[in-house]
């Protein structure tokens, strides 16, 4: 599976948290029911949002980088999320995505204009997940310039932005510049998934990935562009399944970097939050709806886990053995973590009325292993 991973700056707010949560439930059930799991998340530490915060904040942008990097990796460390196989940043992948772009511009999928290469999606358009119009707003709205004179299509994205002063940049068959969004990740999941050899071997399936997620604001461009540039450089279907993460907003609108409406998990942290509270208070919805955080959810969870810790410290529990089979039942219908917190404080209940036979460490170990609650 293939994840999209931050941009580092602004990081790590509880949308994040929420998304990268889904991810860690899926690989969690994957590996409780037996399977194998390579699983891959990229770093977009080049883009054009990164450099202006940089820039204003009068910080090199390898700088600003690391640090987000640094406090992102050590939030999703709190809240018990599993890491993938490898972080792959875009610096990293750079030989490799100029090596895919060189291919593109060979088998006739890019053209220039205004001094930018871009990707040509005309035969993909018919497979556009949304109407036309809506699509050119959104791709206006996430970094797209759908009206620069000249281009074939308003809807392609750029590949290859022509070096700019004080930005970094690469050299290249295209000339010196870096790479635009998108084809990043493309590269990234097909290189480090499929193998390095991705570009020659032929592939016997129909799609090269299992997976491609990410938050549902990623539905349209960017799944859509990975996708479509995944093809253009394989011949084959790019992920066989797209998993989108709900988005999480506060006081009414979407939390975004843009906005400035963030609740840092590493702020609540720092202002005492248990982070088993934090990550129940995210279980508590599914993850799939759009919902909005606020800080009754954090005082229910708090009230729900120290139940919970206390019926664990008992030296009797109600039988347990309904409760995993109820709770494994629920995860496996689209990882339905409101129904198995909902299983889990029924049981907590139950304990009240002085039934018995449980095992605690059984319990402990499996909310541990499900749901990354290790209470
Ligand atoms: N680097 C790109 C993906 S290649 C990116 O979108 N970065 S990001 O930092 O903006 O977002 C990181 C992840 O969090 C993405 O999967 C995104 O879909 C998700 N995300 C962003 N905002 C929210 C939100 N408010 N609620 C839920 N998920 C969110
Ligand atoms: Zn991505």
């Amino acid at each position: 599976m293939y994840v999209c991973g931050i941009t580092p700056y602004d990081a790590t707010h509880l949308g994040h948290a929420a998304t990268y949560l889904t991810f860690d439930l899926v690989q969690r059930y994957l590996r409780a029911s037996g399977r194998k799991v390579k699983f891959v998340e990229n770093i977009t530490d080049i883009d054009d949002p990164l450099f202006e915060r940089a820039s204003r904040d009068n910080q090199s942008w390898k700088e600003l980088g690391n640090s987000q990097v640094a406090l992102f990796t050590s939030d999703m460390t709190a809240l018990r999320i599993l890491p993938p196989e490898s972080y792959v940043s875009v610096t990293e992948a750079m030989d490799s995505i100029i090596v895919a772009i060189e291919k593109l511009a060979a088998t006739g999928y890019t053209y220039e204009c205004a001094g930018n290469v871009y990707f040509r999606t005309k035969e993909f358009l018919p497979n556009l997940p949304i109407p036309e119009a809506e699509a050119l707003k959104i791709f206006a709205e996430r970094g797209g310039d759908p009206l620069t004179p000249g281009k074939e299509n308003a809807l392609d994205p750029i590949l290859w932005v022509a070096e700019k002063a004080g930005e970094p940049s690469w050299d290249s068959k295209l000339g010196r510049g870096r790479p635009g969004w998108h084809v990043e990740c493309s590269v990234i999941a097909l290189e480090n998934l499929v193998g390095a050899d991705y570009l020659t071997q032929t592939n016997q399936s129909n799609y090269e990935i299992d997976l491609q997620g990410g938050g549902s604001d990623l539905i349209f461009p960017h799944h859509f562009m990975t996708g479509a540039i995944g093809k253009a450089l394989t011949s084959v279907d790019f992920a066989s399944s797209y998993v989108h993460a709900g988005m999480v907003g506060l006081d009414g609108e979407k939390m975004s970097k843009s906005k400035g409406n963030l609740v840092l998990v590493s702020n609540l942290l720092k202002s005492g939050f248990d982070p088993m509270v934090i990550r129940y208070a995210l279980l508590d919805s599914h993850y799939s709806k759009d919902r909005m955080w606020s800080n009754e959810l954090l005082s229910n969870a708090q009230i729900r886990v120290d139940n919970l810790r206390s019926a664990l410290s008992r030296n009797e529990v109600a039988p347990i053995d309904q409760l995993l089979r109820k709770i494994v039942d629920a995860l496996a219908d689209d990882l339905n973590t409101p129904l198995a917190l909902s299983l889990i404080n029924e049981w907590v209940d139950g304990n009240e009325s002085g039934k018995s036979g449980g095992s605690i460490g059984e319990l402990s170990r499996f909310l541990d292993s499900t749901l990354g609650l290790a209470l």
